[in-house]
């Protein structure tokens, strides 16, 4: 590859409702977010938020050696799960944001993890748990037993989706991840 032909890798943002991805992507990004927001439909949903991503998120970032990594977020609402199955294609990597108040953050956790099995054979994960201000249980050893039954290596942090930092970090964990894994 010449130089002047920049790297360029995908990641995906996915989880629960309101877990943050819209919000991540959108304060990480160095361009305007394109997002899909809609009213919710699911009534689970409607009582959490006012809008939910119905379609997906798209923003940008750019590394210190010029590779461009393109940042998609899925919709949170079950009825759009396919949209994780067309969001993940030519992707390198996908970061999990789960809601540590959901009623169920653990089963979510799983389910997620489920829905994507088949791109987390060949791909990396890193999972954010996102609310953690707002309750400390289940505690991220929780998240670690989760995953450490099901054999599972993914990393697991506690961030703020509203952190630059926070979300600098998950992406630099998969971005490390890529270069050594
Ligand atoms: N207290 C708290 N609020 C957070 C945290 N992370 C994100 N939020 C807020 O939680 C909400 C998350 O909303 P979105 O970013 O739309 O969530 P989403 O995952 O895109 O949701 P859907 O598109 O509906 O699936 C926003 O109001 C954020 O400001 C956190 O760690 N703590
Ligand atoms: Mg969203």
């Amino acid at each position: 590859m010449s130089p002047e032909q920049k790297q360029q890798i995908k990641f995906v943002f996915t989880g629960c409702v309101g877990a943050g991805k819209t919000t991540a992507i959108s304060i990480i990004s160095e361009i305007p977010v394109i997002s899909t927001e809609a009213k919710p439909s699911e009534a689970s949903v409607i009582k959490r938020k006012a809008s939910t991503t119905v379609a997906m998120d798209y923003g940008e970032i750019t590394l210190a050696d010029q590779t461009k990594i393109h940042l998609y977020g899925t919709p949170g609402q079950r009825r759009f799960d396919f949209m994780c199955h067309i969001l993940t294609e030519g992707a390198l990597g996908m970061v999990i944001l789960i809601d540590n108040s959901h009623e169920d953050p653990l089963a979510e956790l799983d389910y997620f993890l489920n829905l994507n099995a088949a791109f987390l054979q060949k791909n990396a994960a890193v999972i954010g748990i996102s609310h953690y201000d707002i309750t400390t249980e289940p505690s991220i050893d929780d998240y670690y037993q989760v995953l450490s039954e099901r054999g599972d290596p993914w990393p697991v942090f506690h961030v703020d989706a509203r952190e630059v930092n926070d979300v600098a970090l998950l992406l630099n964990t998969l971005v490390t991840m890529l270069e050594y894994g």
